[in-house]
C-alpha cells in the first residue's frame, strides 16, 4: 500500500516538473496517473482493511530528485512500473506459498494492470522518441497537446481481436 502512495508521489513530482518544463500535456497525464495510483493504493487499504486487518498508514519517501530531460523522465517513469511490478509479483509469490487464494486472486487485478501501464509508457517513450527527432520539434508539440486527453487504459495482449 506505501508502495503504490509512493508511485503517486513519483507521478506528482514528474507532473510537476513536466509542467514547469512547458508540457503541460504530458503533465495533464501524468498528474491524472497520480490519481489512478492513489487509487490502488486505497484499494489495498480496503482490501487488507476488509479481511479483518489494519493498515498502518507510514511515510511515503521522496521521489529521487528532477529528471535531466524529458527522455530520462520517461525512462524512470518506465523503471518506477518496472519495479512495481515486482512488488506485485512478490505478493502473488507469497500468497501462492501461503495459499492464501482470497489475496491471490486481489494481486490478479495489479498483475494485469502493471502490464498495462508499462505498456502505456512504453508507448509513451516510443511516441516521444519519434517526435524527438523532428528537427523542428513540431510533432513534439502535437504529442504534448494529444497526451491532454490521452487515455491512461489501454488494451493487453489477451484482450487483443484480430
Ligand atoms: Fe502502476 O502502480 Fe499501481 O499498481
Amino acid at each position: 500500500m506505501t508502495r503504490e502512495a509512493y508511485q503517486a508521489q513519483v507521478y506528482l513530482a514528474y507532473a510537476s516538473w513536466a509542467e514547469v518544463e512547458g508540457f503541460p500535456g504530458i503533465a495533464a497525464f501524468l498528474y491524472k496517473h497520480m490519481h489512478e495510483e492513489r487509487e490502488h493504493m486505497f484499494n489495498f487499504l480496503k482490501f487488507i482493511n476488509g479481511r479483518g486487518g489494519k493498515c498502518q498508514i507510514q511515510a511515503i519517501d521522496a521521489p529521487s530528485g528532477d529528471p535531466k530531460d524529458m527522455n530520462d523522465c520517461l525512462q524512470r517513469t518506465l523503471q518506477q512500473e518496472i519495479d512495481n511490478s515486482l512488488c506485485i509479483d512478490a505478493i502473488v509469490n507469497l500468497a501462492h506459498e501461503e495459499k492464501d487464494w482470497a489475496t491471490f486472486n486481489f494481486a490478479q487485478w495489479f498483475v494485469r494492470e502493471q502490464i498495462e501501464e508499462e505498456t502505456l509508457v512504453n508507448n509513451l517513450i516510443d511516441k516521444f522518441g519519434l517526435a524527438a527527432q523532428q528537427p523542428d520539434h513540431a510533432n513534439l508539440y502535437a504529442l504534448d497537446r494529444d497526451m491532454t486527453s490521452a487515455p491512461q487504459e489501454i488494451a493487453i495482449p489477451r484482450d487483443e481481436k484480430v
